[in-house]
């Protein structure tokens, strides 16, 4: 959350950063602001809204001109979203100026001591009450801002991800990492910062990623020196080199990124499997896996732990492992996990779900069953990203960039990789007949063609849209494999059309919901053939005995729940592990559709962020 960038080198830097902070606008968008300095004055301009109208009012308010510059995106935290509360904030004297992604947990004692001292605030942010702490350390021993940087964050209570320029030293930016992600693209005398890679890969392929607790003084005409803050000691820079393309992060004909993403899943599927998946061999080599496979088939209990789209991933793999593996699972919503006392043993293996892999409290959380022994696996879409390092082993998703805010194609890519596990683990443990594990390798092979074919449900699901777009309240009802895809389907209608969802286990629904079924409540019903075909076509007869309106999901050639339902959307025959890869396209599909008939904006759904990097 909060998109930070900035630029130091030859280039005129306005069209570096305004670039930049619409390639992170995914991280929030309730305002936006920037920084350019030529040379004489801090050319400032911030507003409320999203970064074009940042590029509108910038455009009119500052000369665009300055080879240094630096700019946000921003989800408040702090303050509602305003121009005065938009970064960056400036210090009192008009020297400083911060960008920050993170919160300052202490905010408030620091800035009533700094009221004490002579400070005056225009902002309800704690990022002002950062940038001014750094001024008040630098003043009262006259300090190069590197060092002031480093003292202030000393007293510092939260998480960070900074960029702080000071006029009087205008050959440098400072920029310091603690729980938020920063990423330094290095170019010919010129560098580039930001909260991923994705503003700089046109200029370089050379990248730093700042560790927790690191800093770096970005300075012209010098190689980059990076510090631990607490202690001062140098840290010896590991420059990666990036694999994002820009094609990847551009909407590529779609009209919006979700729309794309999903229709990427059938090749993102295959990249997930590509040189792990050897059907033909029956074989499945991950290393991650492979390298710890004791730690896994001596696991008492898997422990999932993720939030929002992973935690629904989690919740398949859970069935999946538990028939597949036949190993205990646990899923576990990362931010109630690590606020309790969870017991955990070094006989646990944790796997931690997150696209971004900077979900603060999934971070926070593997932090925990760390500390409590048990080993942890992470799965993560992001390369390099904080999880995936603080994981003890892991397997990267492979999904590309994803920039819809509703997240689709790491969700397929998650339960993919999850799946991979549970089959390897199934072959060493012999929990799966020989047949049963082959026919599964070879029908998750086969699965980017049947997503493509189930992608042939656009026509109808927009037809559906277009009846129920105006609905204020929606039911998904699922059983087993196919519980967490309805909520995985309530969860994306939400997001973006804000239409009141709820996905229930279809049994469940008579334990409350079917209250709530008349003939204006659209109900979404999971029924494909494989599974408990026969309860769910029961639960649809309970529904249509109290008048609602059904839009089921049904396998191929379904004629029983046709001629139950309102709509059918036919999705290909598949085992009922596997069906969560299928019957879960029409579901993003359908949200998809509506929200545009709705209006919304799809991509950066009110309130909302991709890639929570705070708690
Ligand atoms: N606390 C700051 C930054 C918010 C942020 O990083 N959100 O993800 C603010 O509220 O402006």
């Amino acid at each position: 959350m909060c998109g930070i960038v900035g630029y130091i080198g030859h280039r005129e830097a306005y069209p570096i950063v305004i670039k930049g902070l619409k390639r992170l606008e995914y991280r929030g968008y309730d305002s936006a602001g920037l920084v350019l300095y030529d040379g004489a004055d801090l050319k400032l301009s911030k507003t409320k809204g999203k970064v074009s109208d940042l590029e509108a009012k910038a455009t009119k308010e500052i000369s665009l001109n300055g080879t240094i510059g630096i700019g946000h995106t921003r989800w408040a935290t702090h303050g509602v979203p305003n121009d005065v509360n938009s970064h960056p904030h400036v210090s009192n004297s008009g020297n400083l100026v911060i960008v920050h992604n993170g919160i300052i947990e202490n905010y408030e004692p620091l800035k009533k001591e700094l009221i004490k001292r002579g400070y005056t605030f225009k902002s309800d942010t704690d990022t002002e009450v950062l940038v001014n702490l750094i001024e008040d350390v630098q003043k009262k021993d006259n300090l190069k801002l590197g060092k002031a940087v480093q003292l202030a964050l000393n007293q510092v209570v939260g998480a960070y991800a900074i960029c702080v320029f000071d006029k009087q030293k205008p050959d440098e930016i400072v920029v310091a990492r603690l729980g938020s992600p920063l990423a330094i693209g290095i170019g010919e005398n010129e560098y580039f910062i930001a909260s991923d890679a994705s503003p700089f890969i046109e200029y370089t392929s050379n990248a730093i990623y700042l560790e927790d607790e690191e800093m770096a003084i970005v300075r012209l005409h010098k190689s980059l020196k990076i510090r631990k803050i607490k202690d001062d000691s140098l840290v010896d820079p590991y420059i990666q080199e990036l694999q994002m393309n820009l094609e990847q992060i551009e909407k590529g004909g779609y009209d919006h990124f979700m729309l794309k993403e999903i229709y990427e899943q059938p090749s993102v599927i295959k990249d997930t499997y590509r040189g792990r998946l050897h059907a033909n061999e029956g074989m499945i080599k991950m290393a991650g896996v492979e390298d710890n496979i004791e730690k896994f088939t001596n696991a008492h209990r898997i422990l999932i732990i993720a939030c929002g789209t992973s935690w629904h991933a989690g919740l398949v793999a859970e069935y999946i492992f538990e028939e597949f593996a036949r190993i205990p699972v646990e899923v576990e919503y990362a931010s109630e996990f690590r606020y309790r006392n969870p017991i955990i043993t070094d006989k646990d293996v944790v796997i931690a779900i997150s696209q971004s892999g900077e979900t603060a409290d999934t971070l926070a959380a593997i932090k925990l069953a760390k500390e409590k022994g048990a080993f942890v696996f992470g799965v993560c879409n992001v390369v390099g990203s904080s999880i995936s390092r603080e994981s003890h082993a892991g397997a990267y998703t492979h999904a590309g960039p994803e920039i819809g805010v509703a997240s689709t194609k790491a969700f397929t890519t998650q339960i993919t990789v999850l799946t991979m596990i549970a089959l390897r683990l199934a072959k060493i443990k012999g929990t799966l007949s020989k047949t049963e594990y082959h026919t599964y390798l070879s029908e998750l092979e086969m699965m980017p063609e049947k997503v493509q074919e189930a992608l042939l449900t656009n026509e109808v699901t927009k037809e559906i849209a277009s009846v129920y777009k105006n609905a204020s309240n929606c039911l998904y009802l699922g059983r087993g494999y196919n519980f967490p895809v309805a909520l995985e389907g309530a969860l994306k209608l939400k997001e973006i059309s804000y239409i009141h969802a709820e996905g229930y286990p279809a049994a469940e629904m008579k334990h409350g919901p079917i209250a709530l079924i008349d003939e204006q409540m659209p109900v979404v019903v999971i029924a494909p053939k494989q599974g408990h075909y026969d309860k769910v076509v029961s639960n649809i007869q309970e529904i249509k005995s109290r008048s609602g309106k059904i839009i089921a999901v049904v396998t191929k050639g379904d004629e029983q729940v046709r001629a139950l339902a309102d709509h059918v959307i036919e999705i290909p025959e598949s085992s009922d592990p596997l069906s969560p890869l299928l019957t879960t396209i029409p579901l993003q599909l359908l949200s998809y559709h509506i929200a545009v008939m709705r209006g919304c904006n799809v991509d950066q759904p009110r309130n909302l962020a991709k890639s929570v990097t705070v708690e």
